[in-house]
């Protein structure tokens, strides 16, 4: 592919095909020593139908869970979802204290503006992929 046309590719926002539209997605940095990240982002279901997430993918880590934090009895303690659902006209945040993705076991240590591709898959196999930047 020419280099122009790559430049454009990576441009290009994914909306046209994306299930979702999905900003703000980024992977919270932590010492190589700690073997989990956690990643937030915004998901705002613009189509008509519910979406389902079931399962989230990424080469940069050995797997990636939802996860929901709970306080229970006063304490902190962070749940498995096994399906995030999404209904139409409505955006569902991850961020620090709620939602996040549970990013297991980097490949390589993480580093502050690096950029980690994932993809979503949701119930009916179709996926979408997006790019998360790491940040201190
Ligand atoms: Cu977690």
């Amino acid at each position: 592919m020419p280099r122009f046309l790559l430049f454009l590719a990576l441009l290009a926002p994914t909306v046209s095909l994306a299930e979702l539209d999905i900003s703000d997605a980024w992977i919270k940095n932590l010492p190589p020593s700690v073997p989990v990240r956690a990643g937030y982002m915004t998901l705002h279901n613009a189509q008509s139908k519910t979406q389902r997430i079931v399962a989230v993918h990424s080469e940069s880590f050995a797997s990636v869970e939802i996860h929901q934090t709970l306080m229970q009895d006063g304490m902190m303690r962070m749940e498995q979802v096994p399906a995030l659902q999404i209904e139409p006209g409505e955006t569902v945040q991850l961020a620090p204290g709620g939602l996040h993705l549970m990013m297991m076991q980097p490949a390589q240590p993480t580093r502050p503006g690096e950029v980690h591709r994932i993809e979503i898959e949701f119930e009916d196999g179709s996926r979408q992929s997006l790019q998360m930047t790491v940040r201190k």
